[in-house]
């Protein structure tokens, strides 16, 4: 396995704004939770945020599945993570051509590119999406995760993708800030986060191709930095709880590797 190298040594090695922002977080709130809030109505949301926001270092949202999206379920979403000094991650995953994935960004009900601190983008594109996005986190810093692997059964990130888009992240080390990942391969250099979705403690998948595994197993055995917990968290009866045992488990993984 490559050698330990923490995440204050990481911030310092980081080449994107958000990236070296997000390392130096986890490592002094010492977590590498990232929690999914998959929820549709925005009070539940921001509900949700304020019970975990404490334990987590980023909280994830599908913004289009709010039914009652509004500008003031943003405003409300980013007083939330600079009270419990956490970072917010849009998983939009972009895929078009630069010039469309540039509007999706900028524009429309959303305009993401105002408030995400990170998006999640795929490369059937090619390279070029990332040009899409270069402008606007010029001055903001954002930071773009690029999908190497997927948690689902069947995923066709693999392989000769997987390394492509490896590549792709290197090439643009300004904007990428680093990979939703199942495994640390030998090519992602230490500049960059890794964060693994699909894990829950008591769950092999769900009935729709999602696939889990442990904390201990992907920070530990897999080497990545964050795991990505949505279900698992947010359809607890006592999430707060359910957080604390997640992030416990991950930082002892990660403080285990040294
Ligand atoms: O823990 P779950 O299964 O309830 O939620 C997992 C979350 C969901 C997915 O949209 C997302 O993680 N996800 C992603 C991301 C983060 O991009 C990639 C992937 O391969 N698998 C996956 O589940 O919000």
């Amino acid at each position: 396995r490559a050698p330990f190298v923490s995440f204050q040594e990481r911030a310092k090695l980081a080449t994107n704004p958000t990236a070296n922002k997000l390392f130096q977080l986890m490592a002094s709130k010492k977590t590498n939770l990232a929690v999914a809030v998959d929820l549709t109505v925005k009070q539940e949301i921001l509900d949700l945020a304020e019970k975990i926001g404490s334990e987590i270092c980023v909280l994830k949202t599908h913004v289009d599945i709010v039914q009652d999206y509004d500008q003031q379920f943003i405003k409300d979403l980013q007083a939330i993570a600079a009270k419990h000094n956490f970072l917010i991650f849009e998983d939009r995953k972009f895929a078009d051509i630069g010039n469309t994935v540039k509007y999706q960004f900028e524009n429309g009900v959303y305009e993401i590119s105002k408030w995400a601190d990170m998006v999640t983008i795929h490369g059937v594109a090619g390279p070029a999406i990332i040009d899409g996005f270069r402008e606007s986190i010029k001055t903001t810093g954002a930071g773009l995760l690029l999908l190497a692997q997927m948690s689902s059964k069947g995923s066709m990130c693999v392989g000769e993708y997987t390394n492509q888009m490896v590549e792709m992240g290197k090439s643009n080390q300004d904007a990428v800030m680093g990979f939703i990942c199942q495994e640390r391969l030998s090519a992602m250099s230490d500049n960059f986060v890794l964060m693994t979705p699909g894990v829950q403690f008591n769950s092999a998948g769900d009935s729709m191709g999602q696939q889990y595994n442990t904390p201990e197993y992907v920070i530990k055995e897999k080497n990545t930095d964050v795991i990505i917990v949505g279900r698992g968290i947010y359809k607890s009866s006592n999430p707060k709880e359910e957080a604390i045992k997640y992030r416990t488990a991950s930082w002892s993984a990660y403080e285990s590797k040294q």
